[in-house]
């Protein structure tokens, strides 16, 4: 069995390690979300790719989710004493490595493609790990300037240093118009039994993937069950502010909102928390079959559930 998962960071990683759990034998081909990268010192960092590949790889930080375990900060703490910044991204030891690497690679002529994939040679996640394009997309948010304007912001800076606590009043995938899907994301597509959109940001995750154009036409032609998991549960989402950017692109922040977002012209089928199972109603009658199951991913087992629990309603929407 041929599984395409598009993926954002921690709510695409840690499903994965479920779904990797529950179909040890399928092939899981991962398209990952590369609009979060931001260019830091000279370095390109991939924080969406990056964190599936530390987490199925088992380098992650577990408790926080991102970056590398056993992280130290002395490279950011030489920086700041030269009053090199930002201080507000924490760029660890361990990660910079990472980042050097891909830099060096990039600047030798490689495709992000090709870079990930030898990044990977050492981390072994068990998933062909893609990232959605090789062409620069940066999202960036449209926030007020503080006289009476607006302005433009690297989503890292929107996200890490404002803490997503101004209105955000646009999100711009900069250069996805501009982009085309990066070797093998189209080949994956085509030839997969199922699509899973796993629990990630449905705005700046999966909503920039599918941003970049031929991606909405690949999933909509490969003719196979096309299934997602709700991120928000009880109206909020389960962590992050991802209701913050929901807002932003006029959506609320339900789990069935989400799925009238992706709409039943690109999905067939969609999970929600049993605590919103009075939302599956909603959703059935937009066209999209709708069951309520336990969503949050407590640990590996209960997780690995979650990623059942979706491969049995493709089997269901087939
Ligand atoms: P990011 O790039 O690190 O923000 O990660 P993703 O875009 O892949 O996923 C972020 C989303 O994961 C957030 O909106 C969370 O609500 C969602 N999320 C995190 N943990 C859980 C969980 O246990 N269950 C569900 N259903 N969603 C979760
Ligand atoms: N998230 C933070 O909230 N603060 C950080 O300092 C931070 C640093 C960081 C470094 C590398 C990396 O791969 C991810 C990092 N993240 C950090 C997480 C990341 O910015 C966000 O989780 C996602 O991009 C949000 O979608
Ligand atoms: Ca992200």
């Amino acid at each position: 069995q041929r599984i395409v998962v598009l993926s954002g960071g921690i709510g695409g990683a840690r499903f994965l390690r479920g779904l990797r759990r529950a179909a040890p034998d399928a092939g899981i081909t991962v398209i990952g979300n590369t609009g979060d990268d931001i260019h830091l010192f000279g370095l390109k960092v991939c924080p969406d790719l990056d964190t599936v590949m530390y987490t199925l790889g088992g380098g992650i930080h577990d408790g926080q989710g991102w970056g590398r375990a056993d992280e130290t900060f002395t490279v950011k703490e030489e920086l700041a004493a030269y009053g090199v910044g930002p201080e507000w991204f924490g760029l660890g030891d361990r990660d910079f490595a990472t980042h050097i690497v891909r830099t060096q690679m990039l600047g030798a002529g490689y495709p992000l493609s090709a870079v990930t994939e030898a990044l990977c040679r050492r981390w072994e996640p068990g998933v062909t790990l893609l990232p959605m394009t090789d062409d620069r997309v940066e999202t960036h948010v449209v926030v007020d300037d503080g006289e009476g304007g607006r302005k433009a912001v690297h989503f890292q800076e929107y996200w890490v240093r404002l803490r997503a606590a101004v209105p955000a009043h646009a999100v711009l995938p900069v250069g996805a118009d501009q982009a085309a899907p990066a070797p093998g994301v189209l080949d994956a597509l085509a030839t997969a039994d199922v699509i899973v959109f796993p629990p990630s940001n449905p705005v700046v995750s999966i909503g920039t993937i599918l941003a970049v154009p031929g991606l909405r036409e690949g999933i909509a032609d490969a003719g196979v069950p096309v299934v997602g998991l709700s991120p928000i549960i009880g109206d909020a989402p389960v962590r992050g502010m991802a209701d913050k950017v929901l807002a932003a692109v006029g959506v609320p922040s339900t789990a069935a909102a989400v799925a009238q977002h992706y709409g039943s012209g690109l999905l067939d089928g969609w999970l929600v928390d049993t605590a919103d199972a009075d939302a599956v109603g909603a959703v059935e009658a937009d066209g999209i079959r709708c069951r309520a199951v336990p969503l949050l991913m407590t640990d590996i087992d209960a997780t690995a559930a979650m990623a059942r629990e979706a491969l049995s309603l493709a089997e269901e929407v087939k």
